[in-house]
């Protein structure tokens, strides 16, 4: 014997193939059918079935039968006469016209499509006046499930209320016509062999997923995805009993509590696991100039830049990123960009902050030869000079703000910087539309 962690049921069960046909069944003969009872007084005074008139969708007569007046008794059998029939196809509707010999007919209408010699309220009654009326014109509609089968359809009036069923009547008065029809159905052509399937049912209860922890921390655009939870075919749902499940994309509020299923060998858990998730704050860029100029040989680790737990990125075209592991070990290129972000304690990562550096003096760009400034630091004027005429100068301060600006036009200038608080600046000066920047020290 076979044991086993999940012990299943095994069930068996059996299919077959069944071809369906259009088919007119069984013609042989008919059942016999109740004499309608409850007619004290029958159609004598009017309330007859004089004309019924069948007919198909293009308005051609079925059965025409004209002036019968009132047979005795109220119950008219014509089921014998073979000018009197008419052959219905399933999914098909006809309409008919009875006139009366008096007002306020009712009229019920019944085919006995399975032949088994009683009219079915459910299953075989077509038709039932509204209203009464004189004459009483309406359709039938043969269902599309039919069975095919050469039967009986009963005609039913009554006069003022309809009849109870299509064997009592509910007045005094009234009469019943029935006919043979031939109804196109639906018939068993034949069946295929039975063949066995074996259907396993785990009837051992699924328990939910399991966590680590039932309190998560996430940046904003996590998702219920980003949960951290163990299970198999996991699903997620805003309550412990909602049967709507959540997109797994779907981005998680803070404060929130998520409920969570799995699904083993087709059986969902019954009990969900509770995870409540918090969405950490995104912190600000960390401080610094986006323009700082360096010197020969400085690394990334030279940059001056403000915040908590910093860390570096470069990138070749501003949409892909690599982190720098150790910020000493890259040195600096003329011109090029480099990002930093910040991470403050229980915080999540800022945005990148792009810092693009300019080497301090460019020996190689001759418009530069003999530039000099000084003081450095510097109290009130920072003078500059150049060999060639300098024509502007922008004082940035650590944020990239731009805090003064001169044009000079002239190889020598003096800056006023007294009005300047304390602290690092970059000017960046430019000669002949070429630029270099030098980092001043304002005390
Ligand atoms: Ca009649
Ligand atoms: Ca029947």
């Amino acid at each position: 014997m076979k044991t086993s962690l999940h012990p299943y049921q095994v069930r068996l069960v059996w299919v077959a193939e069944v071809f369906l046909s259009e088919s007119s069944g069984d013609s042989g003969p008919l059942p016999s059918y109740c004499s309608p009872s409850g007619f004290g007084s029958d159609c004598g005074v009017g309330d007859d079935i004089d004309d019924f008139i069948l007919q198909n969708s293009s308005g051609n007569d079925l059965i025409s039968h004209i002036g019968t007046g009132c047979t005795s008794g109220g119950y008219a059998d014509y089921t014998g006469d073979s000018n009197l029939t008419a052959t219905l196809i399933s999914g098909q509707t006809y309409n008919f016209n009875i006139t009366h010999n008096f007002s306020s007919q009712r009229v019920k209408i019944w085919i006995d499509f399975n032949k088994d010699g009683s009219f079915d309220d459910t299953t075989e009654l077509l038709y039932q006046s509204p209203s009464g009326a004189n004459p009483t014109i309406g359709s039938i509609s043969i269902p599309q499930s039919a069975i095919g089968n050469t039967t009986v359809m009963r005609v039913f009036d009554n006069y003022s209320s309809l009849p109870i069923d299509a064997c009592t009547s509910n007045s005094s008065f009234g009469e019943v016509h029935d006919y043979k029809v031939t109804v196109i159905g639906a018939t068993v052509l034949c069946e295929s062999d039975r063949e066995e399937v074996v259907v396993t049912v785990n009837d051992q209860p699924t328990a939910p997923p399991s966590t680590t922890a039932v309190n998560q921390d996430f940046c904003s655009g996590a998702t219920l995805g980003d949960i951290q939870v163990t299970g198999s075919d996991i699903t997620w749902y805003e309550s412990e009993t909602i049967a709507t499940p959540l997109a797994l994309n779907q981005e998680i509020e803070d404060g929130a509590t998520y409920y969570v299923s799995q699904t083993v060998d087709a059986c969902e858990s019954e009990t969900r696991l509770a995870i409540t998730v918090s969405v950490k704050e995104t912190a600000d860029m960390p401080t610094g100039a986006t323009n700082q100029s360096f010197g020969q040989g400085d690394s990334i680790f030279d940059l001056v830049v403000q915040g908590y737990n910093l860390r570096w990125y470069t990138s070749t075209d501003g949409l892909i990123f690599n982190e720098v592991n150790d910020p000493s070990q890259v040195i600096l290129k003329d011109q090029e960009t480099y990002y930093v972000t910040q991470t403050p304690p229980g915080m999540c990562e800022s945005e990148k902050l792009p810092i693009t550096v300019h080497r301090v003096l460019d020996v190689n760009n001759p418009l530069f030869n003999g530039l000099e400034y000084y003081p450095n630091p510097v109290e009130v004027n920072l003078n500059i000079a150049n060999n060639k005429p300098i024509d502007g100068v922008v004082i940035f301060n650590l944020q990239g703000q731009k805090v003064l600006e001169s044009k000079p036009n002239n190889s020598k200038t003096k800056i006023d910087m007294s009005r300047l608080a304390s602290g690092t600046y970059f000017a960046k000066i430019t000669v002949e539309e070429n630029s270099t920047i030098v980092k001043i020290i304002k005390e």
